[in-house]
């Protein structure tokens, strides 16, 4: 494919991932209805000690293996300002936590969720070389489905404000109207296509329903809607024959798949995917719209090697591919989850796809994220990625890029702040959000950032 656009910025560009640094209050509340894993461990104590180191160690691996990676910080949780909104008083927060314990206990797991970690979510991005204004675009997700994801978006903003803070090189939208309609849950249903890094591609969007799908054929819900996706197009200045729309099984959905990323992932010309992930007429029109303007590499896992079952228990296609160090889309490596090693029919799968070579994944680093994998989160719903020129790197706020000696100090941050475990009764005790608040407070010091929270009571 040709470039759409002569006067971008020149140079090299490569895949950054932003990782969702994982928050103090990382808790089990079995709170996303149709993901499985969230449901099966729903009230089991969490260590978000644990959980934040791994979720560090992993951004660690990314770096050992050549690649910028960045994070971007947690939400302030416990939400004490979506408590007031809702009615609840008290002098001092302590107050208002201990009200809301007594009146409506159920709410505290959705203000207290770290939900956020998974920054596959956090928003959609299109890269300066496909968007009609030569910026990179962000746009939060509304998250509406769920309660607890719901109120992230604002927060989500203001994050993506602080870390890529030049307007000259970033546009950073707020969140789509939340309206049913237009029910959008980010990067986890997006992928951007193209030969390379920094050459005009195309936007695959994936959503679950649109305003005709008979919604009586789904168990869980369709978390992404066709219209959003359209909204998010052409908020982006994504040019109309750029974007290429796919419509999810209900199949899919219905095993569990509350997000693409959990049957698909893609990155440069290659699409990795379970066979049952689309609706068939859906993939074949999207697959021919994709073939006739790119060389696109679909590479489709057959259900008699893996069953939906085994990929959505295994987050196989939750496994982050990313292109070489160097940006060779033909020596690609999957960041997979430690379960797809352990799972015996993906594993096997795994060992025959790194020894095909009429295919471009060469290499699998498996990764320990369990407790993140425990509500449903894999390697790649950890992580944000955005297309960057070196250009748009410098613009980047360094505070957010990281190396072997800020993940120390991050680690040191978490040893520190951070408790051994969470059991659903420990919500309703006002210190967790007194070392909360105070462990947020530490981390805008550490980085030098005083506005990073700017509703953090003092
Ligand atoms: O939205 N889990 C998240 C997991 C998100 C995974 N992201 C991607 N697939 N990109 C969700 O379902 C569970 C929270 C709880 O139950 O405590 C949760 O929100």
């Amino acid at each position: 494919m040709s470039a759409v656009h002569s006067d971008r910025p020149s140079g090299f560009s490569r895949e950054v991932n932003f990782d969702g640094l994982i928050g103090p209050t990382h808790n089990y509340g079995g709170l996303a209805h149709g993901n499985l894993a969230s449901h099966r461990n729903a009230l089991a104590v969490s260590s978000p000690k644990q959980a934040a180191l791994q979720g560090l160690e992993k951004m660690r691996t990314l770096i050992h293996l050549g690649y910028t990676q960045g994070f971007i910080p947690p939400q302030m949780r416990p939400d004490v300002n979506v408590l007031r909104a809702l009615g609840f008083q008290g002098a001092r927060n302590a107050d208002l936590i201990q009200s809301v314990a007594e009146q409506a206990p159920e709410l505290l797991a959705m203000v207290y969720s770290a939900s956020s970690m998974w920054a596959a979510n956090a928003a959609t991005v299109t890269p300066s070389a496909d968007s009609q204004d030569g910026k990179v675009h962000f746009t939060p997700a509304n998250l509406l489905t769920t309660a607890h994801r719901a109120i992230e978006h604002e927060q989500t903003y203001h994050h993506l404000k602080v870390i890529f803070p030049s307007t000259q090189h970033f546009a950073v939208h707020p969140a789509l109207p939340s309206i049913h309609r237009f029910a959008d849950e980010g990067a986890a249903n997006h992928t951007h296509l193209t030969a390379q890094y920094g050459q005009s591609g195309l936007g695959l969007f994936v959503y679950g329903r649109d305003h005709q799908t008979d919604l009586t054929q789904l168990k869980f819900p369709a978390r992404q809607t066709l219209e959003s996706c359209q909204a998010l197009a052409r908020q982006h200045q994504l040019p109309p024959e750029q974007a290429v729309y796919l419509q999810q099984s209900a199949d899919a959905i219905n095993a569990g798949a509350f997000h693409n990323d959990v049957v698909a992932v893609g990155n440069g010309p290659v699409l990795f995917f379970h066979e049952q992930a689309y609706v068939p007429a859906s993939q074949q029109n999207a697959f021919n719209e994709l073939s006739a303007r790119m060389d696109f590499k679909p590479v489709c896992v057959p259900a008699d090697q893996v069953s939906l079952e085994d990929a959505i228990k295994s987050y196989l296609f939750n496994s982050q591919l990313l292109a070489g160090p160097d940006g060779d889309m033909n020596n690609m490596r999957l960041i997979a989850p430690t379960e797809c090693e352990e799972n015996p029919a993906v594993a096997a799968y795994l060992k025959k796809l790194v020894q095909d070579q009429a295919q471009p994944i060469r290499h699998v680093t498996f990764v320990d994220v369990r407790q993140s994998m425990s509500n449903g989160g894999g390697p790649a719903c950890l992580r944000l990625r955005v297309v960057l020129s070196n250009e748009e790197l410098a613009a980047v706020n360094p505070a957010f890029i990281l190396d072997n000696q800020k993940i120390d100090r991050l680690q040191d941050w978490v040893r520190a702040h951070y408790r051994e475990h969470i059991a659903p009764s420990d919500l309703t005790d006002p210190s967790l959000m007194e070392e909360s608040f105070k462990a947020l407070r530490a981390l805008s010091e550490l980085l030098e950032i005083d506005h990073l929270y700017p509703g953090l009571p003092a």
